[in-house]
């Protein structure tokens, strides 16, 4: 087994099986994800059981609230794009789960039938968007809290942010995954905007565009000015991003404390079907 760093963050983990892996194996695995954030597998041969084997190894499976669920295994999301459709799920920056008081580890995606081009997914390095944030935008963060809520994207609301991409394209309520009333009843947590990884300790910025409402103890002007600020950051850090092209076979695995990603909507008329599989994460602290 090889793992070796990619370009602007993550690492490919090669000659591997993930069907088969030593207690070893697998321990250095669990380390390269805390350290990159997100790992990349490639030329994986998996049923759907051998994936379910996999992301067990990391904790326990967060059956999802909002998406569909595979048929016969509702450990798995389905992450699906039909031709007719025209907004997919993660559009734009973001990462999952902020809205819960114990956010999700992470998941575990893996391809199942992919467009001819396009799909690709981008990934962002908050452990680097902490390290390269100017220091005036630092201190102004500092011992600072934001609330975060799924509520306008899950919920009830008649707007979804969800499908919205940086690029600004934004359909109105389209891509309702259903379960409204179970986004309304979850109370809206306050994370830490600067946590502490629970597994590597290290600082990443812990704010996104999708679910991040707003910084305690600002206006909200200021607040929406502070955000948009840490936002434009990470938009323009490009030397911290990283775009991942499936393949047949491809697995990616995220980390949703220290990395955001975005579902590029390229291929329209093209199905695009993934499985995902969530791990149960904990709460954050700064
Ligand atoms: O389809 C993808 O590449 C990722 C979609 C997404 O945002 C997610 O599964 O959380
Ligand atoms: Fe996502």
């Amino acid at each position: 087994m090889q793992i070796t760093a990619v370009e602007g963050l993550g690492a490919e983990i090669t000659d591997v099986d993930i069907k088969s892996l030593s207690d070893a194996e697998f321990n250095a695995i669990r380390d390269a994800f805390a350290e990159h954030g997100v790992i990349f597998f490639r030329g994986q041969d998996t049923r759907e059981e051998d994936h379910i084997a996999f992301a067990e190894r990391f904790g326990d499976i967060n059956v999802n609230r909002f998406f569909a669920a595979h048929p016969n295994y509702p450990q798995i999301a389905l992450v699906a794009k039909e031709p007719d459709q025209k907004d997919n799920i993660g559009g734009g920056w973001h990462t999952d789960h902020s809205y819960d008081h114990e956010p999700a580890l992470g998941s575990v995606l893996v391809a199942r039938e992919l467009p001819e081009s396009g799909g690709d997914t981008m990934f962002a390095s908050m452990y680097k968007a902490y390290e390269n944030l100017p220091s005036d935008l630092k201190e102004k963060i500092e011992g600072r809290t934001a609330i975060h809520s799924g509520k306008h994207i899950f919920g009830e609301g008649p707007d979804s942010y969800y499908n919205t991409s940086d690029a600004g394209t934004h359909d109105e309520g389209t891509q309702r995954i259903g379960n409204a009333s179970v986004a309304e009843a979850l109370t809206d947590p306050e994370h830490p905007i600067v946590i502490e990884h629970p597994l590597s300790g290290k600082k990443a910025l812990y704010v996104n565009p999708a679910f991040t409402r707003e910084i305690v103890g600002l206006e909200k002007s200021e607040s929406d000015e502070l955000l948009a600020e840490l936002y434009a950051h990470v938009f323009k850090g490009h030397d911290f991003h990283h775009r991942f092209k499936w393949e047949p076979g491809s697995i990616a695995m995220w980390d949703n404390r220290s990395t955001w990603h975005w579902a590029l909507n390229d291929y329209q008329g093209q199905r695009r079907i993934m499985h995902r599989i969530t791990i149960e994460g904990c709460a954050l602290d700064a």
